[in-house]
């Protein structure tokens, strides 16, 4: 958000645009799906004209999950672009595409996965998209190939019908060259099932727990102990949270580190899975399964429970906070704060005697 300002700071009336509002709720409530992708559609044109930088800046942020503008001014930016309902709903899916939709949960009206802020999430998504052109392909040739059988051999044209059976030939081609295909994915798909196994030298560990129905999340080098991780019920659910995602207590995570993730299940099988992330691993009882993640944006992201583990397994989503490192050794001096620990914690920016030492100086302060 203070980068927004910075960069478009220089739009006028643009940073107000960009004012975090609940807009959620308020904008899900209000404004048709149409006229919010308008709304992005133009707020990208003005950013491509006035500002790349400012561009930049919003397609990294997550461009729909911030820039939030009420009805009346969406309605106004309409007049201001003076671009048509008709046009700008035509340009929706194209701008969809473009701009990408929120960084860190499904918006409506979003195309495609969900924004990559994990080097594992950034090559999954280009894996999906290479295979995508070859399916199309296939697909296209497929059809091409059924359509011309439909009319070159129809039983109007071919009146006394051929009797050939057999053709080694097609026979070898057809079976050789679908092999050469799965062998040409399978090269980028193995290597990437390697990268995304683990990290080599992992900066920390964090252990998730599945139970029916939340998650308990523990720090072990930095002594937080497990604690448990509810969704927060949709009475309770305040201005920013989101409804079936928020939790209560949220796994908060350093950006730019490489974390080993290890997940287990406490009762049944459950399944920790954050798309932006690319993690989707089960969490089985009486076995641990390790994966990683190297955070490279600050935000919150989403995910959810995707084994099916009973009445609750869709009520126990996941809430990452992905905060700078110091953020993160501040957040961990906080949990271990009056704890009688045995080791000291593992802090990611300095020691926990310089940390301690710091708090007591802010302390007196
Ligand atoms: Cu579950």
């Amino acid at each position: 958000m203070r980068q927004i300002t910075r960069y478009c700071g220089d739009l006028g009336e643009w940073p107000q645009a960009f004012e975090i509002v609940p807009w959620r709720q308020r904008v899900r409530a209000q404004v048709p799906s149409s006229r919010l992708q308008a709304r992005k559609i133009l707020l990208l044109l003005r950013a491509v004209r006035y500002n790349p930088a400012c561009l930049k800046e919003l397609r990294r942020s997550g461009f729909g999950a911030q820039a939030g503008a009420s009805r009346g001014s969406c309605v106004k930016m309409m007049r201001i672009g003076q671009v048509s309902a008709g046009l700008a709903a035509g340009l929706a899916v194209a701008a969809a595409t473009f701009v990408g939709a929120a960084a860190s949960e499904p918006a409506p009206g979003q195309i495609g996965l969900q924004d990559a802020v994990t080097p594992v999430m950034e090559q999954l998504n280009s894996f999906h998209n290479l295979l995508l052109y070859i399916i199309t392909a296939i697909t296209l040739f497929v059809m091409g190939l059924l359509a011309y059988v439909m009319w070159r051999f129809n039983a109007k044209r071919n009146p006394k019908p051929s009797r050939t059976s057999h053709n080694t030939l097609i026979e070898i081609v057809w079976t050789v060259v679908p092999v050469i295909i799965l062998l040409f994915i399978a090269v980028p798909s193995f290597s990437l099932l390697y990268y995304m196994d683990r990290v080599e030298e992992p900066e920390m560990t964090l252990v998730v727990t599945g139970y029916q129905w939340h998650w308990g999340y523990e720090y072990p080098d930095q002594q937080v102990p497990e604690y448990l991780s509810y969704i927060v019920a949709e009475e309770d659910l305040e201005e920013d949270q989101v409804r079936l995602l928020s939790v209560d207590n949220p796994v908060v995570l350093p950006v730019d580190t490489d974390i080993q993730v290890l997940i287990k299940g406490g009762d049944v099988l459950h399944s920790w899975a954050v798309p932006a992330f690319g993690i989707k691993k089960d969490a089985v009882p009486g076995h641990t399964n390790e994966t990683w993640a190297r955070i490279e944006q600050e935000g919150t992201y989403y995910g959810m429970c995707s084994e099916l583990c009973g009445e609750g397994h869709g009520f126990m989503p996941i809430e990452v906070h992905a905060v700078s490192r110091e953020a993160f050794d501040d957040w961990v001096m906080e949990q271990v704060a009056g704890m009688d620990l045995e080791t000291p914690p593992q802090l990611l920016t300095q020691t926990y005697e310089e940390a301690l030492a710091r708090r007591q100086v802010a302390e007196v302060e």
